[in-house]
């Protein structure tokens, strides 16, 4: 008890103000007689008739448990709700959301796949979102239905590019044929390029077929998104002259199409020169897809025919690799690249879940840390724990 309270004489019970309890019953542990005892600092309140509390405070009404067939028959026919409500589902931790959710896809699958799938990553700023705006407007005037989803791990952390996305692309946003979908809003990279990459196949059932990853570029983001689309577009800006040198080579060589961005005003010329500096770059490195050259040009939002001449080449990107067969073989390596990370990913969740290896695995760290064992021993005298446990699993249930 604080000083404080010990000097405090205790106001006298209230009036139960609702009427529905008189006399409130005082719990045992309060000692008899202390309702008046300044040295004892607890009051036993009246109760509220849960009948006054639900009044007070009405519950929202619960929403309508969705069944398997609602969920397929309403993406199938893009009733937006449901999408999102799918997406919210496949974001779901819960194991029984997932259950449904991977039902759900399974029965979407054929219906997926028609889309161009097409990932835009560029340094903070490099004017992302401010392009998808713009194009995607142009996008939908011309009959596409644009879905735009965003890989960005940090943002649940920062905030950062997603609200500037929610006001950024502010006539995309009401556009009827555009969906704007933020990235999952926690996780992992592994968990919230997962999320991106079902939403994406959602998207596409229901008809998208257009579909924008915005990722900002900060290492891994990048490689992770190329694995999901088809075309890679890489956003910069003119620097000083040498803007690939400050740059990860393997970003640089994952893309299809470089375009130094902002290129309005008196920028025009340094955009040009950077974009012929990056194509002198390019010769000498090898291009992500094969039958394509990757090179770089220049485009603005402010200057719509630029984005319309951005579109083009990856217009005539799909054309040349649908036909050379580079596409389709692209895709079925992904799916394939994707079952894999899957696999990594659920043995990963499932070692760490076992509860010897969450006891062992504190001290393990320490004595790895502290140069006391070698980190292969660790991860093997944790791999062989994880082995003795699942034969003891084994021995239970047999
Ligand atoms: N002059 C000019 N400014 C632009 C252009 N595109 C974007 N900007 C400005 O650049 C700033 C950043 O634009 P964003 O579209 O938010 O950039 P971003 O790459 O999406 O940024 P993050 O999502 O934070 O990574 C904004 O102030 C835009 O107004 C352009 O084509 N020309
Ligand atoms: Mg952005």
């Amino acid at each position: 008890m604080s000083p404080d309270s010990a000097s405090l004489p205790l106001p006298p019970s209230p009036e139960p103000a609702c009427g529905c309890a008189a006399a409130p019953a005082v719990p045992d542990w309060v000692p008899l007689g202390s309702e008046h005892d300044p040295k004892f600092a607890c009051r036993v309140m009246a109760g509220v008739a849960p009948d006054a509390a639900a009044a007070s405070h009405p519950q929202p009404a619960r929403r309508r448990q969705l069944s398997l067939d609602d969920y397929t028959r309403g993406v199938l026919a893009a009733d937006i709700a449901i999408l999102s409500r799918a997406i919210t589902l496949v974001e779901s931790h819960c194991p029984s959301d997932q259950a449904l959710a991977q039902q759900l896809l399974t029965r979407l699958l054929p219906h997926t796949g028609r889309s161009m799938r097409v990932g835009i990553t560029g340094v903070p700023g490099a004017g992302k979102s401010t392009l998808i705006e713009t194009l995607g407007c142009l996008l939908c005037d011309q009959g596409h239905r644009l879905a735009v989803l965003a890989v960005d791990p940090s943002s649940s952390v920062s905030g950062g590019s997603i609200l500037g996305d929610k006001t950024r692309m502010e006539n995309l946003v009401r556009h009827p044929h555009a969906y704007i979908r933020p990235s999952p809003a926690s996780g992992s990279l592994g968990g919230v390029a997962r999320k991106s990459r079902e939403t994406m196949l959602l998207c596409e059932a229901a008809g998208f077929d257009v579909i924008l990853v915005e990722t900002v570029g900060v290492g891994q983001n990048e490689i992770t998104v190329r694995s999901m689309v088809d075309f890679f577009l890489l956003i910069m800006l003119a620097g000083a002259g040498d803007e690939l040198q400050g740059m990860k080579k393997g970003v640089i060589e994952s893309a299809d199409l470089l375009a130094v961005n902002k290129a309005d005003g008196d920028n025009i010329q340094r955009a040009k020169l950077a974009a012929a500096e990056s194509n002198r770059v390019l010769s000498f490195l090898q291009p992500a897809t094969p039958g394509w050259k990757t090179r770089c040009t220049t485009c603005s939002a402010h200057l719509p025919a630029s984005l319309t001449e951005l579109w083009g080449i990856i217009d005539q990107f799909m054309l040349v690799t649908r036909e050379s067969g580079a596409l389709a073989a692209r895709r079925e390596r992904q799916a394939v690249e994707w079952m894999h990370a899957m696999i990594e990913e659920e043995l990963r969740e499932r070692f760490l879940r076992n509860p010897r290896i969450r006891h062992l695995l504190p001290d393990l760290e320490q004595q790895v840390a502290s140069n006391q064992i070698p980190a292969a021993t660790a991860a093997r005298l944790l791999l062989a724990e994880e082995d003795a446990s699942l034969q003891d699993t084994r021995h239970k249930t047999t």
